[in-house]
């Protein structure tokens, strides 16, 4: 693998508290405020939403990390001081309007996890679809400690990750894990050694984006909708899914390049 990066155009070139570079299908974000440990202020969050509105037509499958030590510190808390009920709720579904883009956007997105991943970080991390951690990623949800509340989205989304009961424990008591401990609660997909988060994660998305489209379509939309479904009204809703998949013709090429034996076998290597 040899992706050559190039820094986005267009509106993304104009993101400045992000580094947007594309290789081909792999766009890659960068949150860009290292000396504040990448923490998530009203521009980084309103740079994150914009980005993810206007990915190039060539991007098949994004990767975002964060520039120095660190993943993410979560909110800014000096952005928190003097803030209304009123305004409260209005930021938090404005972190939700950006982290749903990326959720439930055009590409599947991949996020590379180093040093600390903490409150909105990991919000911002379990949007992602796939979880690459370097050994130095560690993960806490400090708003107890801060006296505030999840409002990232991480209520709805970490309890599907690593289950109420480990949530509930690192909101209570400020238990910090380290990258095996999150490994093992499901934190993250992947665990590799320091500095190849990335090379990890590009291969991943190159892997990603050599599926058909509407398979990962399928992953992203139908999926995490099926999966909060009642059991019958799944299988339906499966059943619509797949059909379609299958009628598209990139599936049929696809099926008739393995019986022609001109399509790789499963193997575990
Ligand atoms: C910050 C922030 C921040 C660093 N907001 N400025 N998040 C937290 O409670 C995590 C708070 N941060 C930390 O515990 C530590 O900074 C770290 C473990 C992440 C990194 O430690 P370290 O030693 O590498 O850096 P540092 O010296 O603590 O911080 C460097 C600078 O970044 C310093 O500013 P400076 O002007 O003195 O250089 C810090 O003040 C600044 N900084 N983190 C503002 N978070 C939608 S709701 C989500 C709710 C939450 O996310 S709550 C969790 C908030």
């Amino acid at each position: 693998m040899n992706l050559q990066f190039h820094r986005a155009g267009g509106v993304l070139a104009n993101l400045p508290l992000l580094r947007i570079e594309r290789a081909g299908p792999v766009l890659h974000l960068r949150l860009m405020r290292p000396a504040k440990r990448n923490a998530l202020n009203d521009e980084l969050i309103a740079q994150l939403h914009t980005a993810f509105l206007h990915l190039p037509e060539s991007a098949r499958v994004a990767v975002i990390s964060g520039e120095g030590e660190h993943f993410c510190a979560g909110l800014d808390l000096s952005d928190l001081s003097e803030r209304s009920v009123a305004e409260g709720i209005a930021h938090s579904r404005r972190w939700h309007a950006a982290f749903d883009q990326i959720q439930f956007g055009r590409v599947p997105v991949i996020a590379v996890l180093h040093g600390a991943v903490v409150g909105g970080g990991l919000e911002l991390a379990s949007a992602a679809h796939l979880r690459v951690a370097e050994r130095s990623a560690f993960y806490a949800l400090p708003e107890g400690q801060r006296g505030i509340f999840v409002g990232g989205g991480g209520a709805a989304r970490l309890p599907r990750l690593m289950g109420v009961a480990r949530m509930t424990d690192l909101m209570l008591t400020g238990r910090v894990l380290d990258a095996e401990e999150a490994q093992t609660a499901g934190l993250s997909h992947y665990l590799v050694g320091e500095g190849e988060g990335l090379v990890r994660a590009f291969a991943l998305a190159e892997k990603v984006a050599a599926n058909a489209p509407l398979s990962n379509y399928a992953v992203m939309q139908a999926l995490p909708r099926i999966a909060e479904l009642p059991q019958a009204e799944g299988l339906f809703v499966e059943a619509l899914m797949s059909a379609i998949a299958q009628g598209d013709e990139a599936a049929k090429e696809r099926v008739r390049a393995f019986l022609d034996k001109r399509a790789a076998k499963v193997s575990k290597s």
